[in-house]
């Protein structure tokens, strides 16, 4: 039987084929429509591929500057408490530029929800090195690969939250449809903290870049699951205070 595509996504995404933006997106309306939410949901996104959802999805959403969307996000959670409110980004822009705007609303506990889509690079600017690359990896400022001497280990972000008094943390992937759907459950319960009051909930997604990485969309998954996912675990971090 052939989904329903939610009524958000009037039109079709302008995401590169084979991109993870574009599941992840799909998720997001899904969820959104399943809890009634979609006519109350406040969005904010700042720059990279992420910044190309504003065009193609049906709900209010402010464009930040690049990394301050968690920042925005908790000034529209707090003019509009009743709203579902989260902000939308890549790697770079969450942990890189905005890290700082990132983990304030971690640390505040700040009811918003955060989803970040973790391809390993700065993606629309032609696939430089992100916090989150991985050791050796080669990307265009790493052509050698990344050289953790000097750069230091990847960033692992759940690690570094679970210490945090927030709501909910989860990584998911795309790289089978278990693992999306697992990763939809995920979204789901991340928006269910805000909505229940818990404060602070954040969801990752280890999501492929065929255009950056030289892949096709299959290699990039296998890619995900044979070596990403070794260096950034999946599953939930913390639910509700319970943390692992
Ligand atoms: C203040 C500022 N610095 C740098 C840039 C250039 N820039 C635009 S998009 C981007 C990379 C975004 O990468 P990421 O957040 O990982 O998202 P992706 O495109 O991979 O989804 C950068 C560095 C900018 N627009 N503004
Ligand atoms: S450059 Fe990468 S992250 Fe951006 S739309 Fe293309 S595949 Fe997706």
């Amino acid at each position: 039987m052939e989904r329903k595509r939610p009524k958000m996504l009037y039109v079709d995404h302008k995401f590169c084929p084979g991109c993870g933006h574009g599941i992840v997106n799909r998720l997001i309306a899904e969820v959104l429509e399943e809890m009634s939410e979609d006519g109350n949901a406040l969005c904010a996104v700042a720059v990279g591929c992420s910044s190309l959802m504003p065009d193609t999805y049906g709900v209010d959403i402010v464009q930040a500057q690049h990394g301050r969307a968690a920042a925005v996000a908790v000034g529209m959670k707090k003019c509009r408490p009743d709203s579902m409110v989260f902000s939308y980004q890549g790697d770079g822009d969450a942990l890189a530029i905005g890290f700082s705007e990132t983990m304030y609303a971690a640390i505040r506990n700040d009811n918003i929800t955060v989803i970040f889509v973790n391809n390993n690079n700065f993606g629309m600017t032609g696939g430089q090195m992100s916090p989150t690359t991985l050791e050796n990896q080669k990307t265009t400022t790493s052509p050698k690969g990344r050289d953790v001497t000097t750069t230091g280990k990847p960033l692992d972000v759940m690690k570094m939250m679970k210490s945090l008094d927030v709501a909910y943390l989860a990584r998911g992937t795309m790289t089978s449809s278990a693992e999306i759907l697992k990763t939809k459950k995920y979204i789901r319960k991340a928006f269910e903290a805000q909505k229940a009051g818990r404060g602070y909930s954040m969801v990752e997604i280890l999501s492929p870049c065929p255009t950056n990485w030289g892949m096709t969309p299959l290699a990039s998954c296998e890619r995900i699951q044979n070596i990403v996912r070794e260096v950034y675990p999946l599953g939930e971090f913390c639910d509700g205070g319970a943390k692992e």
